[in-house]
């Protein structure tokens, strides 16, 4: 079918919120006056129809191509690619846009293939699952992390501090176990560590033992965070950064924007489990400002995936790229979960930073700690 003419102010740049009426937005803008951060910002691709609404309905060719470039982005995550197949892998979306279940790959025995595919997906998919791997031992937990990163104990590169609940003869697995007299779940959302100035890069959590029904993990999208602020507000939050804390003894200012060192890409690095508050703003401005930011992060189940644990499910998650909330639905019954931790080998690119438009990269600052944070890795 040939293309209709289109005129020309359909391909003006789209996305700066210009007010088109005092009421009245056609760019995905949901609520709030324009020309100010206050709404939600619907940036494509994770409201997918309800995106750029305007062009959908005048411009035709637009369309056929939002919805052409949609459906090779989900035939990739359907279907995998020549690259997977000949790992031996196969996948299985969650979500459109966050997670894949991996099929196919033992995780006491990947082969170096498998392993570059794993990191692959992890990098596009921000979390990844397994099936099935209850027959894994520690050991082989352990050794399936060294694969990808460094091994750190429960808070990354940190000895064991008051709290932390490894086991004693593996340091490195740390123990979430909940049970009728011991009820426990993070249900809280954050990524991991964020008191620290080198909080860990992942984790690879193991059920030993999943509840009947519940106590499932809902994993949100950090990039689509970022992406879909209003662009008046990401240009005053880029460079600006936030202090996070852990009970009144380590405090770090960490990026509010963080650039991604492997994908180079943007997201929204606050949560309201460690953020205290935007440096240099006063407390009520911050306080109103990451309440705001809360409800827009929380308030988008397209951004986000939910996994279902089973016996001998793993979950393998970037905390660069995504927060997790463990669901605390399932009392009385037992979940016990064992997780390895990773740590970026790469120093440089341990510290959270944002990588301004040259590409300099403004690092991550430890405020105040409790404990030594430089304790090497390969502790006994
Ligand atoms: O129990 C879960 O599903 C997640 C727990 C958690 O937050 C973590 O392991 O970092
Ligand atoms: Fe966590």
């Amino acid at each position: 079918m040939p293309d209709e003419p289109v005129p020309d102010k359909l391909f003006e740049p789209r996305g700066l919120n210009k007010p088109r009426g005092a009421n009245s937005r056609t760019d995905g803008w949901v609520g709030g006056r324009p020309n100010t951060w206050h709404g939600h910002y619907r940036e494509n691709p994770a409201s997918r129809a309800g995106a750029d609404a305007h062009r959908m309905v005048a411009d035709k060719s637009y369309t056929s191509k939002v919805a052409e470039t949609l459906r090779s982005s989900d035939a990739a995550i359907l279907e995998g690619d020549e690259a997977l197949f000949a790992a031996g892998l196969t996948i299985e979306p969650v979500s459109p846009g966050i997670g894949a279940v991996i099929h196919g790959v033992d995780v006491a025995n990947p082969t170096e293939a498998q392993v570059k595919q794993i990191w692959r997906l992890l990098m596009e998919r921000k979390v990844v699952f397994f099936r099935d791997q209850g027959h894994i031992t520690r050991e082989e937990h352990i050794a399936f992390a060294r694969r990808f990163a460094n091994v750190g104990l429960a808070f990354g590169r940190q000895r064991a501090l008051a709290g932390n609940n490894s086991l004693p003869d593996h340091p490195e697995v740390l123990r979430l176990y909940a049970d009728e007299a011991h009820p426990f779940a993070a249900a809280n959302w954050h990524s991991d560590v964020t008191w620290s100035d080198r909080p860990p890069l992942g984790s690879i959590l193991l059920s030993r033992k999943s509840p009947p029904v519940g106590g499932d993990t809902v994993f949100a999208d950090s990039y689509a965070h970022w992406n879909c602020l209003d662009p008046v507000l990401k240009n005053f939050l880029e460079g600006r950064t936030a202090i996070h804390g852990r009970a009144g003894n380590d405090e770090v200012e960490h990026p509010i924007c963080r650039t991604h060192p492997a994908t180079g890409r943007k997201a929204l690095y606050v949560n309201p489990t460690f953020t205290n508050s935007i440096a240099g703003m006063a407390p009520a401005d911050s306080a109103r400002l990451l309440a705001e930011l809360y409800a827009k992060m929380y308030s988008t189940p397209e951004h986000t995936c939910r996994f279902h644990w089973r016996d001998g499910s793993m979950a393998m998650w970037d905390n660069r790229s995504c927060q997790h909330y463990a669901v605390s639905d399932f009392w009385p019954h037992e979940r016990r979960m064992e997780r390895v931790t990773l740590v970026d080998p790469s120093e440089e690119d341990e510290v959270p930073f944002w990588a301004d438009d040259s590409g300099m990269r403004h690092y991550s600052v430890m405020l105040t700690s409790r404990e030594a944070i430089d304790t090497p890795l390969g502790y006994s």
